[in-house]
């Protein structure tokens, strides 16, 4: 069978979206009956709610959904979300892919469904194999399986020509067991998802704060006066923040939201360009919305910077603190010059927003004693990625915002475990600090050369010096940019290995052999010989916590990611490795012995994540102990970004709908934004639409611009939508094929998923 013949990307749909009005209002009644809808469709009623109940629960496992934390000693029995309880659903599902269904249907033919077709197939159950030139699977026995990769490893000129991959569901201890393999293998080759995601916070903060972590903890957001939520999507991303941000704001609490849209939950408390008092006038502070131009975020940072500064010059002592900026940070001066050289024309045009707008919000943040700030990927996936967090870290520096309570900074992660993962030294950079302990734990030199993030990984499988790819968890063909590019790049492996839990279309664009291996979810008993286990996860703000599946395992052929992993390092490795990878994989306590060892802040690992709650890491910065180049926080200038868009072209930005979760699509509505039963949309502002004689409905191809060459995403439906002029909005994964490889941020080398450069035309596809 001829690979390349298998398309990499979401087949067309077989009829355009319906367009509703959008939502203003987040949660309420719709999402009780889509949650009751999802559970009931995959799990039957009674199943359903024992599962649900279990979800977060000190005693149940972590949510696989987002990272946003749980309340450390008051949990209610629902502390899920209807996000949540899709995620759960799906992971729950009674439904099964079998080496039947296999059988039946050929990888091409897989190929032309659609992502949520795939997804709701059901559970994998078996490990698969797919072999030089066939066109289907077929089962094979976990042993051959381990000796298959084990083989082409060992055939490898270096351990360089492999890379590893890992998705942020992993827990604790399958990471840190398969960092360790990889580098007892002999390579740093550990890109992960968090390359795509907040790479450019931790980036951002660690050279300015000296630490990549967010500084707050939930307790935080009872004492804060004021949060904003910038380039995040709560409502539909972190839905569990909602009643965080709705119990802040029942006690006065101020909250400035800066997104291109007005997003349901975001609405709720705030107009476009209108900022408007919510509690009717009850508080002094107003909440608002700036709805920024893509990208203009660095413009309202600097705006507002600028009205604080000017504030202090007309009313000294009454904005900085001056106090703190004396003792705890460097580089302020030549900061403040460099706002003087801004002048507030750029600030409004780059930003899109109304000067009084950003001055509303200064004011907002000079009367706040406490400020914390949110944000996501509207932030992180810019060529300025890591400039906007450290505006953004400018910003709390000046009124002393870390280290002190209600204050701080608050990336938002993803994936449950993304933040565990990287602690755990799945990070193709990893400190040396780190290797020294884990080479003196396990008696062996770790390799010191860097390793291949997600970018450079393709790249590396592009020029040929990667040939085989190995990723726990995620759907790395869907969810890097460059969709056609990234497809090519994994044909041309030897071998491509994916462990998972429920099918992708990952699974259809393949190296010369393609291995499936199917993996216990969160939320399932695991049982080894050493008795049944359960795993650690780190949460958004550093509290490690265990996580113990309850339900039955979809399939009895099902081994955990711990325990593949020591199947992979065993038969690769052997005994020669010193490492008794059997009795690691036995009881997982034994890995976390290693990694209290090994990581710091886990000492007594085995005893402590016992407690209830778990325990919390800490963070240097709370302490405004600041561990960068200077031991002081450091204030960063940085040039205002400019949007130099040809005439023409369209600022794209890529983002989830409310029914997906990265590639794996629940269903084909985004309620909130009015869009039902289909995928292939682009939000445009009205006029952006008249000047291209565009209306509601009309079928367009996306072209993006890049220097080495144009890429067309065909067949995209345009919806009219309150979205500032010369921006655009798509869901990801459909518009990735649009990302040029290099289109990435400084410093992080995250794609700019966020900021693509594209013209639309009708469709001729
Ligand atoms: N249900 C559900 N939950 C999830 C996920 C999921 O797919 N589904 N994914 C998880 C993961 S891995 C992550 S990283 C998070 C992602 O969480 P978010 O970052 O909230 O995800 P996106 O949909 O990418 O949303 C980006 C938001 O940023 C805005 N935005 C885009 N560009 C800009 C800009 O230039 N400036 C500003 N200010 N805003 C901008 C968009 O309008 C949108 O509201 O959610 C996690 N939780
Ligand atoms: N254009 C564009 N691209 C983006 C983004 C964007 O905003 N725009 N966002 C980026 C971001 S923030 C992220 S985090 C990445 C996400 O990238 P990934 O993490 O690679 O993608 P997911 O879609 O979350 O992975 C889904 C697959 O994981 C597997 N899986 C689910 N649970 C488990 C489990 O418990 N164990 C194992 N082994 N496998 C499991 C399932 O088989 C499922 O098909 O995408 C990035 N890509
Ligand atoms: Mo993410």
């Amino acid at each position: 069978m001829d690979r390349a013949a298998t398309g990499a990307q979401p087949p067309l749909e077989p009829q355009p979206p319906e367009v509703h009005e959008p939502a203003t209002v987040a949660g309420g009644v719709g999402a009780v009956y889509q949650t009751t809808r999802q559970v009931k469709h995959h799990l039957g009623v009674v199943r359903g709610a024992r599962t649900l109940l279990l979800t977060n629960q000190i005693e149940g496992f972590d949510c696989p959904g987002c990272a946003w934390p749980e309340p450390q000693d008051h949990r209610s029995s629902f502390e899920f979300c209807e996000n949540g309880a899709k995620a759960v659903a799906s992971e729950a599902t009674t439904r099964r892919v079998t080496p039947a269904f296999f059988a039946e249907r050929g990888v091409e033919e897989l190929a032309r469904q659609s992502d949520f077709w795939l997804n709701e197939q059901g559970r994998l159950t078996h490990p698969m194999v797919l072999r030089p030139g066939a066109a289907r699977y077929e089962p094979i026995a976990w042993d051959d399986a381990f000796a298959l990769i084990a083989g082409e490893l060992r055939a490898l000129g270096s351990a360089d020509e492999a890379a590893f991959y890992t998705s942020g569901r992993t827990s604790n201890e399958a990471a840190f067991l398969y960092q360790l393999f990889v580098r007892r293998f002999g390579t740093n080759n550990l890109p992960d998802c968090s390359n795509m995601c907040h790479e450019s916070s931790g980036s951002g903060m660690d050279a300015s704060l000296g630490v990549g972590k967010g500084t707050v903890t939930l307790e935080d957001f009872e004492l804060a006066d004021a949060i904003f939520i910038v380039g995040q999507n709560p409502g539909t991303n972190h839905p569990r923040m909602l009643s965080t941000l709705r119990d802040a704001r029942r006690r006065g609490c101020a909250i400035v939201v800066v997104n291109p849209l007005a997003e349901a939950g975001s609405t709720r408390f705030a107009h476009p360009q209108d900022p408007v008092d919510v509690l009717g006038g009850s508080t002094e502070i107003g909440s608002l919305l700036l709805q920024v131009r893509i990208n203009g975020d660095a413009a309202v940072f600097k705006g507002i910077m600028k009205a604080m500064l000017a504030r202090e010059a007309a009313a000294p002592g009454t904005v900085l603190d001056r106090a703190f900026i004396e003792e705890h940070t460097d580089g302020f001066e030549a900061f403040a010059r460099s706002l003087d050289d801004v002048s507030w024309e750029e600030i409004v045009r780059e930003s899109g927003v109304p000067r009084e707008a950003i001055e509303r919000a200064a004011r907002v943040a000079w009367e706040a004693e406490r400020t914390i700030v949110c944000w996501a990927m509207g932030i992180t996936q810019h060529k300025n990625g890591v400039a906007n967090v450290q505006e953004i870290v400018n910003f709390l520096l000046l009124r002393g915002n870390v280290g002190k309570p209600g204050a701080g900074a608050c990336p938002v992660r993803g994936h449950s475990n993304v933040q565990g993962d990287r602690t755990m030294g799945v990070w193709e950079k990893v400190p040396d600090a780190f290797l020294d302990r884990l080479g003196a734990e396990f008696g062996f030199e770790p390799p010191r050369a860097h390793g291949r993030d997600t970018v450079d990984t393709i790249r590396g499988m592009l020029s040929g010096e990667v040939k085989v790819f190995f990723g726990l968890g995620g759907n790395f063909l869907s969810a890097t940019p460059d969709t056609e590019r990234t497809a090519d790049a994994l044909r041309r492996c030897r071998l491509t290995v994916n462990v998972s839990t429920k099918l992708n279309r990952g699974h259809l664009v393949t190296g010369r052999t393609s291995l499936i291996l199917p993996c216990l979810a969160r939320s399932e008993v695991d049982v080894q010989p050493g008795g049944e286990q359960f795993v650690t996860v780190e949460n958004s703000m550093s509290v490690v916590s265990m996580s113990r599946g309850r339900l039955p395992p979809a399939s009895d052929e099902l081994r955990s990611e711990v325990a593949i992993v020591a199947g992979v390092a065993r038969a690769t490795l052997g005994d020669a490795s010193g490492i008794d990878w059997t009795g690691l994989a036995s009881s997982y306590d034994a890995i976390r012995d290693a990694v209290a060892r090994v990581v710091p802040g886990f000492t007594d690992y085995n005893a402590r994540v016992r407690e209830p709650g778990g325990f919390y890491l800490g963070n240097p910065v709370r302490q405004r102990v600041f561990r960068t180049a200077t031991g002081k926080a450091r204030f960063a200038v940085h040039p205002l970004p400019k949007h130099d868009l040809a005439p023409g072209r369209l600022l794209l930005m890529t983002m989830r709908s409310h029914d997906q979760y990265n590639t794996t699509v629940y269903g084909l509505d985004d309620r909130y934004r009015g869009i039902k039963n289909g995928r292939r949309v682009v939000f445009m502002n009205a006029d952006d639409l008249a000047a291209r004689g565009l209306a509601k409905g009309d079928l367009v191809d996306i072209t993006s611009h890049a220097p080495d060459g144009e890429r067309v995403a065909p067949r995209f439906m345009v919806v009219p939508y309150a979205i500032p002029r010369g921006c655009a909005g798509a869901y990801f994964p459909e518009a990735n094929v649009l990302v040029p490889l290099d289109s990435v941020a400084d410093v992080s080398n995250t794609p700019t998923s966020k900021s693509i450069v594209v013209s639309v035309a009708r469709s001729t596809s």
